[in-house]
């Protein structure tokens, strides 16, 4: 167990050093590998404090060579990345934060610093405020006003919205969009498509119909009542902020480029960019226009198309090629020789590899969901009673379900003493009566207290039909004190489940200290499962973790932890989740039919009785 650097500090510092250098006008190929080292750092589902203590050669990582593991190793030793340190001596760190601004590139960057001696945002402010940048090459009175507003934003968005909220946020507009003339179909892409935990900012795709007429899409788009402002309109392109400061953008694809546009413009970025150089290697060129056969004449028209939001000149009818596709998403990966790739894998962590070798995952779907083993009731801190709940379930289709009231020590919320849980069976022996066509099981949210015991005595845990436990107390301790606690807590041999394992709730509350892996590694020896919490506040475990849950044979259990009817509807969040994390539904527990859960169930006596036999 260490103490280490996390990976995505690691990540970060690559970053960072990335766009020093790019400042600096460094050679671009160390650009980029900086970069795609920050990429393999993020998607690895291993702590590289981890690996490099069980002495794990870090050149095994994609991008990373000798050099790089070289410092990766000082960074992980001493805490700082000594490449920074020696160019943050002739560029100010803090420029680095500029190039996040719309609009600002390393190389205004370096301008605004050479030309005006400016180092950050506040600076740049005041700069900007005191209309110094129109003076400058290349910056008017327009992109002052530009910048000021992005400076602004970013402050702003320092947070992302969850993707609940771009739900919610999002529903209105979609339904004013779709009622525009010339329609067709109309998508959420980029991240919302691709499913992350948050959103930057959404990506809308409209595709017109026949005789359409795009400029009429922007207009009535832009005509949203809940928009706070407009911030560009043009023919085939719009773009606003909502009053909620969510940003949207639209883009309007004629049908032949419509597949060609979904694929682009959901991204990841990485992924698009493996996806352009199969089709470069194959003499084709796919771009957000469609898929073309690149010949002599079309050979400079360019890759690059509609990023920002002015229209780019003569798009559609640019002539990159002999189009052979981009119709449809189908055409585009079958192209470049790939099946079709589920959104929420296009992130570059492996997809393209196994789709050309043939071995995608067949990925959990919604509908392979058969219980929800996380809810609460009116018994603890729920809305609904446990028949209320019992009927929603049996409406959403499910086979079984497991009551899951908190534990005693968790005093505000009244959790169950263990008379009060035995009153709770009582009434769920009715509901069990009274519904019909789905199970109750018999639950608990038992609390992990400071030292890693149960807040409920093993009589009662041992009458339940499975015991769920979680973390709702001293938070913050270290991450060995932490770990420790946790492990010792699934040690108890009555435990089937370990809930919200790291605790994060997203935009308010990190994950607590804890060392994922050693918890996984622990869960896979004695058989606990680990939750996938679906709840758009939590998603936790998260993409990577599961993934890693996966490659060690540790069950999922995907579970809402609604404390009121309507929040069952979460599963699918939880289920997306389980999805970018590479999940089928032989990975996750509550995929199994009733029987197979029960003997999922009776494990630990199934391998008693074995082994003495
Ligand atoms: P977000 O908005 O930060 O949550 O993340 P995305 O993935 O939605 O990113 P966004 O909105 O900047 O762009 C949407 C998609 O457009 C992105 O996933 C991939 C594509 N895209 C944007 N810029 C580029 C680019 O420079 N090159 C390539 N190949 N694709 C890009
Ligand atoms: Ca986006
Ligand atoms: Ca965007
Ligand atoms: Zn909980």
């Amino acid at each position: 167990m260490t103490r280490g650097v996390e990976n995505l500090e690691i990540a970060k510092l690559l970053d960072e050093l990335a766009d020093l250098l790019e400042i600096q006008g460094a050679n671009p190929f160390r650009v980029r590998a900086y970069r795609n080292a920050a990429e393999t750092v993020k998607a690895s589902s291993r702590s590289l404090a981890d690996l490099v203590e069980e002495g794990t050669d870090l050149t095994a990582l994609q991008g990373v060579g000798k050099d790089l593991a070289h410092q990766l190793e000082g960074l992980i030793r001493t805490g700082t990345l000594e490449r920074l340190e020696e160019v943050s001596r002739e560029v100010p760190r803090s420029l680095a934060t500029l190039t996040r601004l719309e609009g600002v590139g390393p190389k205004k960057a370096r301008k605004l610093w050479d030309e005006l001696g400016v180092t950050d945002l506040d600076e740049l402010e005041e700069a900007a405020e005191a209309g110094r940048l129109e003076g400058i090459d290349g910056f008017g009175k327009k992109s002052q006003e530009k910048i000021l507003r992005a400076i602004t934003d970013l402050r702003q968005v320092t947070g992302r919205f969850k993707i609940s909220e771009v739900e919610r946020l999002t529903s209105g507009l979609v339904d004013h969009v779709r009622e525009a003339p010339g329609v067709e179909r109309l998508e959420r892409v980029g991240s919302f498509r691709r499913r992350r935990e948050t959103v930057g900012d959404v990506d809308l795709l409209v595709q017109l119909a026949p005789g359409g007429d795009g400029r009429s899409v922007v207009d009535h788009f832009a005509s949203f009542p809940g928009a706070e402002r407009v911030e560009a309109r043009g023919g085939t392109k719009g773009s606003l902020v909502l009053r909620s400061g969510l940003q949207v953008d639209l883009r309007v694809i004629p049908p032949e480029s419509w597949g060609a546009a979904l694929h682009y413009f959901s991204g990841s970025k990485d992924h698009n960019v493996r996806v352009r150089q199969l089709a470069q290697r194959k003499g084709l060129r796919v771009n957000e226009w469609g898929v073309f056969r690149v010949t002599e004449l079309a050979e400079d028209a360019g890759d690059e198309g509609a990023d920002g939001v002015a229209d780019a000149p003569n798009a559609g009818t640019r002539d990159f090629g002999e189009r052979v596709g981009g119709a449809t998403e189908e055409d585009v990966f079958a192209s470049v020789g790939l099946p079709w790739i589920p959104p929420e894998l296009r992130e570059n962590r492996g997809e393209i590899e196994a789709g050309l070798e043939g071995r995608l995952p067949e990925l959990v779907r919604l509908e392979d969901i058969r219980g929800d083993l996380q809810m609460h009731s009116t018994w603890s801190d729920g809305e609904n009673s446990l028949e209320e709940m019992a009927l929603a379930c049996r409406d959403r289709g499910y086979e079984y379900m497991a009551i899951t009231d908190h534990s005693p020590s968790l005093a505000m919320v009244q959790g169950l003493t263990a008379e009060k849980a035995r009153r709770q069976w009582r009434e769920i022996e009715e509901v069990r009566q009274r519904v019909e066509g789905l199970h109750l099981y018999r639950s608990m949210e038992v609390d992990i207290l400071r030292d890693g015991t149960l807040d409920m005595d093993d009589e009662v845990l041992r009458e339940m039909d499975l015991v769920l436990i979680s973390v709702h107390s001293f938070m913050d301790l270290d991450r060995t004190e932490m770990t420790e606690r946790v492990l010792r807590a699934m040690e108890h041999p009555l435990v089937d489940i370990l809930g919200h394992p790291t605790g994060r709730i997203i935009g308010k509350r990190k994950s607590f200290e804890l060392d994922v892996e050693a918890v996984l590694q622990r869960a896979r020896e004695l058989h606990v499962a680990v939750e996938l919490n679906a709840s758009p506040n939590r998603l936790d475990l998260n993409d990577v973790h599961v993934r890693r849950a996966r490659e060690l044979g540790v069950q999922v259990v995907i579970s809402t932890d609604a404390h009121r009817t309507r929040g069952l509807d979460d599963m699918h969040f939880g289920v997306a989740q389980a999805r970018r994390g590479w999940l089928e539904a032989r990975d996750v527990l509550n995929t199994r039919s009733r029987s197979e859960f029960e003997i999922w169930l009776k494990r630990r006596e199934t391998a008693t009785r074995e082994a003495g036999a």
